[in-house]
């Protein structure tokens, strides 16, 4: 595989990119790139307003697609992206990359493969004082911030980990006063297979080192308990055994501190991609499975306003 065509509305970065990477096929309009044919698949790294007519654009010609996270802003638009891909018969994946993070992933393993037992709690959380906004503006700006940029990738490792969601509730707050959304978010789930889970997301905790951009983990099970400890730690206890790993990322060639273990785990995502292509399988977090922690973010929403308690 191989990328052949770039579309981008800005000038000066599409064109950098194309020499960086020798690209010669380049477009500011991605109809008039669609039209050239010639693709198996584009990969669609845009803002979430854009996706629903680019997805549905992809589908029209015959392509498969991955679409950035946040999928969408409505479930409307969700579910009409996940509609035209499969009436196009095509494979839309959504680049829902934290459950893919070598580190998160050991941890999800550890679970899935029963060693501990049953899960009856978990902790995922995401704290930090990083500046996010200088690097992705728009993200000061939306009325919607933390839930929807970040608390989803949180709350789709919940799910990874523990399962399916039957319940939820949430608060959030606004501390950063320069900004036009929440910045901190608490969220209780419920989960299908009978573990509870707090999902808790910060952008105002001031702390020493900052862990930017890491997920901490805890898992209570029957037979053990899990952390998932800021370093990259990934810390089995079994009563009196434990086990300690270190589960820290590799730092890729084209990779920095302190991004690496997201940049692996774009890495990771777009093989998984390609994998599933080539065997005829469906991605872990295709369109359709990623409805699911899309309708977590809009029920947090809701909780949140409402001060209820939602049913998934
Ligand atoms: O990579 C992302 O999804 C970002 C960040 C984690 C920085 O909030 O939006």
């Amino acid at each position: 595989m191989r990328i052949v065509a770039l579309c981008d509305r800005d000038a000066v970065r599409l064109a950098e990119t194309a020499v960086r990477f020798g690209i010669t096929r380049t477009y500011a309009d991605a109809d008039a790139m669609l039209a050239d044919g010639g693709l198996d698949f584009v990969d669609i790294a845009t803002t979430v307003a854009s996706h629903r007519p680019l997805v549905q654009a992809a589908a029209a010609a015959g392509l498969h697609a991955i679409c950035q996270k946040p999928f969408a802003e409505t479930m409307e638009d969700a579910n009409a992206m996940v509609e035209a891909m499969n009436a196009a018969k095509r494979t839309l994946m959504v680049h829902e990359n934290f459950r893919w993070q070598s580190p998160v992933r050991a941890a999800i393993d550890t679970l899935r493969s029963g060693a501990i037992g049953r899960p009856f709690f978990g902790r995922f959380s995401f704290r930090s004082g990083y500046d996010v906004f200088s690097g992705q503006p728009y993200l000061a700006t939306d009325p919607r911030f933390i839930i929807q940029d970040l608390g989803i990738h949180v709350l789709d490792i919940a799910r990874a980990a523990l399962g399916d969601v039957t319940r939820l509730a949430a608060s959030t707050a606004r501390i950063n006063s320069a900004i036009r959304g929440e910045d901190v978010a608490t969220i209780l789930l419920d989960h299908a297979g009978g573990a509870t889970s707090v999902v808790d997301c910060s952008y105002a905790t001031r702390r020493v080192p900052d862990t930017f951009p890491q997920t901490l983990m805890e898992v209570d099970c029957t037979g053990g308990s899990l952390r998932l400890e800021a370093g990259y730690r990934l810390v089995i206890d079994r009563g009196s055994v434990q086990d300690i790993r270190d589960v820290s990322p590799p730092v890729l060639d084209w990779a920095e501190r302190p991004w690496h273990n997201i940049q692996e785990s774009v890495r990771i995502i777009q093989q998984h991609f390609i994998d599933c292509l080539r065997h005829g399988h469906t991605p872990e977090t295709s369109g359709q499975e990623n409805l699911k922690t899309l309708a977590l973010v809009e029920a947090a929403y809701t909780s949140a306003r409402d001060g209820l308690r939602v049913r998934m």
